[in-house]
């Protein structure tokens, strides 16, 4: 056995043990914090950092070199003599310091393995439940948190939604549960962990310059489903994610459940019309059992296809994880979705304002302009490799017109002008401080009742805004200037 392997707990000695944590961002800086904790002894090697953070790090005594030039960072980590390195998610694989490491048989760690080897801090291993999928992963993760805490169940959510998972392993409150958001760039380097349940939401192009192809990428989100102890879920509509589970190493004993907006078969959970209905953790499958209604997201402004699909995963989840018909019903009755997902801004004069900033990829957008019928979208930004005229295809004929934003505005003009030759384009070229003011004033003047104007810019925001919310928060300001 390695040294390394007999690390596989909060409580064994890391004293000895040298690591780099490569990347300082919130994941680089848990990691460390960690590490710092168990008394291991670090170096940090980042690109960048915040001031607040090297000083923290100084008062902990972890070593660190930051923005030092690619040669010199590799020169470092080789006569540091660590015996594993842990990187940030967002550092691309193709990182030379990362090929480094791994031509010396470095082992190359997530803060999700360290925090799978310590997740006994509490004395009882945490329980995991992992999601991920192209999109809806944040709020299926939101809302499995939110059944869980239903069902009485101390359970935090964390990992790509924003909280460090090694934040919420060390927090006081030792949470018997966490609901863990994977993204893909976390997922690629994975190594073992066993989930209690694990789930792929959907498959679509997204980050397709960060893996580099559309396979490699599906291939990566199905890492997923190995070792899973209880139970598989699938989107019955999207079969690549059966495939994925199909071909992964989970446990034999693992249950496959699908989830549907359609009525479910045996071992899937969906919907008969207005009722969410369980045929999978029955006694009889032969019989439905209902755990919510409609009814019970009559707070929800808008309840589009998408929400009522991440209802039906989540409910697969939490059921998965023992929490009763009642409790789910009771949970969708507290939730709330977050911010610039599908939120209505303003209606006024029987026009829909929506902020749908979080659309950062096409198959996002598609779900929000499956949502409504005569569509003004402001849409565009940074496309990550990935090809929009599928989705304008697609939706062409919902889109009275189209306002192109963004840096990459060459490609969605083009599948514009091919795949919707009759929708109006305006392309906004003003400063990005300026964008969304012009967004408005171009919508307002052509908005007519019964249109909706819609934020899903199907990219990423960085090119013109700090983030999606960002991004958001502009659309629903210039809409409080302009229109209301
Ligand atoms: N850095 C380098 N070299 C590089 C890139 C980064 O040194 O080439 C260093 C710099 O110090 C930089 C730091 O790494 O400050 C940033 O690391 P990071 O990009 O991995 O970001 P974190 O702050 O650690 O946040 C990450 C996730 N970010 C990414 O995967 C890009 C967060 O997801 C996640 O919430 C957080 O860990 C906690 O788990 C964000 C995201 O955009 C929301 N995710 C993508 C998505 O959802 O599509 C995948």
């Amino acid at each position: 056995m390695s040294k390394l392997d007999q690390l596989d707990s909060w409580h064994s000695d890391w004293s000895q043990l040298r690591a780099i944590v490569y990347g300082l961002g919130v994941t680089g800086f848990s990691v460390a914090d960690t590490l710092a904790e168990l008394g291991a002894t670090v170096l940090v090697i980042a690109d960048k950092a915040d001031e607040k953070s090297l000083d923290v790090l100084d008062v902990l005594g972890v070593t660190h070199l930051v923005g030092a030039s690619k040669q010199a960072s590799i020169e470092a980590m080789q006569s540091f003599g660590a015996a594993v390195i842990i990187t940030s998610p967002g550092i691309r694989p193709d990182d030379e310091l990362l090929l480094t490491a791994e031509q010396g048989k470095m082992p190359i760690w997530t803060d999700i393995d360290l925090a799978w080897r310590v997740r006994d801090k509490s004395g009882t291993p945490s329980q995991w439940l992992c999601i991920t999928g192209t999109n809806g992963k944040t709020t299926v993760t939101q809302l499995v948190e939110q059944m869980l805490h239903s069902a009485g169940i101390k359970a935090a959510a964390c990992g790509n939604i924003g909280v460090p998972i090694l934040d919420v392993v060390r927090d006081p409150a030792n949470f018997e549960v966490l609901v863990v958001e994977l993204s893909s760039f976390q997922l690629h380097y994975i190594n073992e962990i066993s989930p209690l349940v694990s789930a792929v939401l959907n498959i679509a192009d997204d980050h397709l310059d960060w893996h580099g192809s559309f396979e490699v990428y599906a291939n990566t989100k199905g890492k997923i489903y190995n070792n899973t102890s209880v139970c598989c879920v699938y989107n019955v509509a999207d079969t690549l994610t059966y495939q994925l589970m199909e071909s992964s190493s989970n446990s034999s004993t693992a249950q496959a459940v699908g989830f549907t907006v359609n009525t479910p078969a045996p071992n899937e959970i969906g919907w008969v019309e207005d009722l969410l209905v369980d045929r999978a953790f029955i006694d009889d499958p032969s019989v439905a059992e209902e755990l919510a209604t409609l009814e019970d997201l009559k707070h929800i402004a808008l309840v589009s296809p998408h929400l009522i699909s991440n209802i039906a995963a989540a409910s697969a989840i939490a059921r998965a994880a023992g929490v009763q018909p009642q409790e789910i019903a009771s949970a969708l009755r507290e939730f709330r979705l977050d911010a610039h997902r599908i939120e209505l801004v303003l209606e006024k004069s029987d026009v829909s304002w929506v902020d749908d900033s979080k659309a950062t990829n096409p198959h996002a957008a598609a779900a929000a302009l499956a949502t409504f019928d005569s569509v003004i979208w402001v849409v565009g930004g940074l496309l990550k490799g990935v090809d929009v005229s599928p989705l304008v295809e697609r939706y062409a004929k919902k889109i009275k017109a189209a306002i192109v934003i963004g840096l990459d505005r060459e490609p969605v003009l083009t599948a514009l002008a091919l795949h919707a030759p009759e929708t109006k384009v305006f392309e906004v070229t003003v400063s990005a401080d300026q964008v969304m003011t012009e967004v408005v004033k171009i919508a307002s003047s052509m908005a007519v009742a019964g249109d909706t104007v819609l934020l899903a810019p199907a990219a990423a925001s960085m090119d013109q805004f700090k983030d999606y919310a960002d991004r958001g928060n502009a659309f629903a300001q210039a809409i409080k200037k302009e229109v209301v």
